[in-house]
Formats: C-alpha cells, structure tokens, sequence
C-alpha cells in the first residue's frame, strides 16, 4: 500500500465527487425530472476509475488539477451516460448498475434516453465553458471526445458488439472481441491519457504515445473486468452479469488462464509506451496495481476497504 498513492487518491475521489455534483447544478431542464434522472446515473455509487486516471495523468505531466478535471468530469459524463445507453432494454436489457435499478427501470426509458443524451451533451458543453482553458484546447479537447464517442468510438464498438459479424476463424473472432474492447472501453482511457497529454502540450509523437499507453490500459481493465465477471456474482458487482452468454468473449475462446496472460500483456504494453513519464514501478503503476485489487475483490472504491453495492440497495 502506497501511503502517496493513497494521500492522493482520497483527495482526488473527493475533488471529482465535488466537481461532478457541482457541474450538475448547473444543469437546468425547465421543470422535468432530466436533472434529476441524469443526476442518478452520473453522481451515484462509482469507482470514477477514469476521472482518478486523468488526475493521476496529469499529476505526472504537471498539469494543474483544475485543468485536468474539466476533462474528468467529461469523461465520466460521458461514461455515465453509455452506461444508460447500455442497460437500456433494446441493448443489454439490464436491471441493476452500480447496486441500484437502471436509470429506465426508474425513470421510464424515454427519459432515459433523453438524460443519456442530456448527459452526453453535457460532456461537451463542460469543456466548451472551462475558464481555465485556451480556446485552442477547448477545441483539440472537444474534437477528441467526439472522436471517442463517435463510429471510431463507443457508438461504433456498441453497434459491433450487439450485432457481430460473422467470424471464420478463432483469430478472426478474437480480433473482433479486440476491436469491440477498444472502442467500448479502452477508448476513455485512451482520451483520458491522450487528452491529458494534450493539456500538457508534448509533441505530437509523444501525444500518441500516451493514447496508446490510456488504450493498453484500458484493454488490461475490460479483460480484468471479464475475469471478474466470470466468477463474481451480480449481488458482488452491483451490475447484472453474465451479460455475454451468446457473446464470444476471451474466455471461452482461450480460457481463464491465457486470458489472465492477455491482461497482463496489455499491461506491458502499456507501460513500454512513455517509460520516462510512467515508470511500472511509479504512481500510475501502483495505481493499475490498486484497480486491479480493487476489481478482483468486488470493491467499488479504489481508496478505501468500502463494500460493494449489494443488489438489494436502493430502489430495487
Ligand atoms: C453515445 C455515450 C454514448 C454511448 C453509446 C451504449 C454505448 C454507445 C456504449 C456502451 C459502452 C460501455 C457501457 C462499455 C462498458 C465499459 C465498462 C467496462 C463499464 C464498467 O466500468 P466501471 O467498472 O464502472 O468503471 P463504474 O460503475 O465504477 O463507473
């Protein structure tokens, strides 16, 4: 345990929590339940793992925390509203996230629907607004969330996950399990890392580096994640599992063992990316250490020994 690390974390998780809260505050919808119900899915019970990563990012590359949580706070704008996306009944159909009901289980779905977008607008109007920003980064940073959100994106890994196309053979299929990896998880990361980077003005190589270093990481945590989701049960993890059944996932195409060698690796080359400004031994690799801790013991926070959601909590 990193005494640092964990200074760090606690101050962090608080800072994102405030900064989360207060943005919403903001958020005026003339009298409907929208503030209300995007509320319920982006200040609820979370991890903020992506939040967390940018600060620690940023931490690294001595850009100033504020700067750095406008990204945040998009970030997991953004990822708040996939997830309502994402349990909505024409996509997973599921009934808890984060130990609670899903945002159309208690709003109805088309109010669901429109705080996911409300949310996902939000992200962006965020940025646009940030005082302590440049204009020039107001746009490189609202270009890369689009990038992240759009058919490159999550829209894109969404749409390849619920409809794959037929795969011939096993690399085929592993590929595509990649593909839909990146574009439905690691891509936050990869914004997280990337767009941190950007705030810290490296050159452009360097800049890639960093989106590779946050996509590599993001691979390791969705490969740990479905570890987890293999063995865990849905009263552990708050979020309903076994969502893959028909799905091919690394698991049943390699099994437990080589999967857990893939995680691994994708951490590797993670690291090989920017070994000057993330040493494995460094902050951010005690951090990786501490999520993937974190995520195999059921854990839903990175600082503290804090329970799981059970799936009783809350409205259901
Ligand atoms: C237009 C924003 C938008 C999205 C449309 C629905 C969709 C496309 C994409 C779904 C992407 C998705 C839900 C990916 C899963 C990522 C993942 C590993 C989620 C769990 O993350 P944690 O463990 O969860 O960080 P918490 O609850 O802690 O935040």
């Amino acid at each position: 345990m990193s005494t640092s690390l964990d200074l760090k974390l606690h101050a962090w998780q608080s800072a994102v929590d405030e900064a989360l809260a207060h943005a919403m505050q903001s958020v005026d919808a003339h009298d409907t339940r929208l503030p209300e119900a995007m509320g319920y899915s982006l200040l609820g019970p979370a991890k903020r793992v992506r939040a967390l990563f940018t600060l620690l990012v940023a931490d690294t590359l001595g850009v100033a925390s504020e700067r750095a949580m406008v990204l945040a706070v998009a970030i997991e704008m953004v990822h708040a509203s996939s997830l309502v996306f994402d349990d909505l009944p024409s996509m997973d159909d599921a009934k808890l996230r984060r130990g609670r009901d899903t945002n159309h289980r208690v709003y109805g779905e088309a109010t669901a629907v429109l705080a996911g977008v409300g949310l996902m607008n939000e992200a962006f109007a965020h940025i646009a607004k940030a005082p302590g920003l440049t204009a020039p980064e107001r746009n490189s940073l609202t270009g890369q969330l689009a990038h992240a959100i759009g058919t490159d994106g999550l829209v894109a890994g969404q749409e390849q996950d619920l409809h794959p196309r037929k795969t011939t053979s096993q690399q085929e299929a592993l590929t595509h399990i990649e593909t839909v990896h990146r574009r439905k998880t690691g891509i936050l990361f990869a914004l997280a890392a990337g767009g941190t980077a950007s705030l810290a003005d490296l050159q452009k190589v360097e800049h890639e580096a960093f989106v590779t270093f946050g996509m590599n990481l993001g691979l390791a945590f969705q490969t740990y994640d479905d570890l987890l989701d293999e063995r865990a049960d849905t009263a552990l993890l708050g979020k309903d599992t076994g969502q893959d059944t028909t799905q091919p996932t690394f698991i049943k195409l390699l099994g437990v063992e080589a999967t857990q060698q893939r995680a691994r690796a994708y951490l590797e080359a993670a690291f090989a990316q920017v070994p000057a400004h993330m040493p494995r031994d460094g902050l951010v690799g005690q951090f990786v250490d501490r999520l993937i801790e974190t995520m195999l013991s059921g854990r839903q926070s990175l600082t503290t020994g804090a329970a799981a959601p059970s799936a009783d909590h809350g409205h259901g």
